[in-house]
């Protein structure tokens, strides 16, 4: 039998001592459903030192995700509220940071199942995630990733914009940019199509998972384009069409 506990332990520790391990599968079998068990209980032991749960994050909802982890389901992890960065980020305590662009929701109303998402849009920005897996080099399997609160770190978002001012979000540009420098492109098409299928994706996640998505959580759909290494004392920007920028600078 699987100790959940156990892995959750393991995984854990790695964020608490800024040190690599090994994937999990390595040791033995893990299914999804224990995967996402584990990933429950490493919450678990966050919230009981403090931290709340703000939203979540869905991941591999776009090829270049897919291709880029070598996996190829969507899945999803939860943020806390010591995740969300304000405009500066000491990398200091992870491992071996990862950022790539991201389009996020606001909720503004419980989300418990596929019906309620669209409705619920109470607010669209663009973003960014910075990604830690606690994997040695970021290689993992799909419940190893699972079970590692899908590489969750830290995120950013802009400035929240009515999505019904924007004349729709399916297909708009992204850039990022570290030092001034291009460094990814992509199309909010990348991810599922239209972001809007990730939301969806999300409250399909929720009602299984009994986790409704509360009013004031962040939905982050996914990135449109790899994710590439965040250097320190770097100043990275990304932008989308119609949704401005946000800027993080690491230290
Ligand atoms: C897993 C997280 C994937 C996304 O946006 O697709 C993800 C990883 O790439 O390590 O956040
Ligand atoms: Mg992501």
């Amino acid at each position: 039998m699987t100790d959940i506990q156990q892995l959750a332990t393991t995984l854990d520790d790695a964020v608490r001592d800024v040190r690599a391990i090994a994937p999990l599968t390595d040791a033995g079998p893990l299914d999804v459903a224990d995967a996402y068990r584990v990933q429950r209980a490493v919450v678990a032991r966050r919230k009981a030192r403090g931290e709340r749960i703000i939203g979540v994050k869905m991941g591999f909802t776009s090829r270049a995700k897919m291709v880029q982890m070598g996996v190829d389901d969507v899945i999803w992890g939860l943020l806390t509220d010591t995740m969300l960065v304000e405009s500066r980020l000491d990398l200091g305590g992870l491992i071996q940071p990862r950022i790539e662009p991201e389009i996020a929701f606001l909720i503004g109303s419980p989300v418990r199942s596929v019906a309620d998402a669209d409705a619920a849009v109470a607010g669209v920005a663009v973003g960014y995630e910075v990604l830690d897996s606690r994997y040695r080099d970021f290689a993992f399997t799909l419940p190893d990733v699972i079970a590692d609160n899908a590489s969750a770190a830290a995120f950013g978002v802009g400035s929240w914009h009515d999505p019904h001012d924007l004349g729709g979000i399916a297909n708009i540009g992204l850039v990022m940019e570290i030092e001034g420098r291009l460094t990814q492109t992509g199309s909010s098409a990348a991810i599922l199509g239209d972001p809007m299928r990730s939301l969806r994706a999300a409250a399909r996640l929720a009602e299984q998972a009994g986790i409704p998505l509360e009013p004031g959580w962040v939905v982050l759909a996914g990135a449109a384009t790899a994710a590439v290494p965040l250097p320190r004392n770097a100043h990275v920007r990304v932008t989308a069409a119609g949704l401005g920028s946000v800027e993080v600078t690491t230290a």
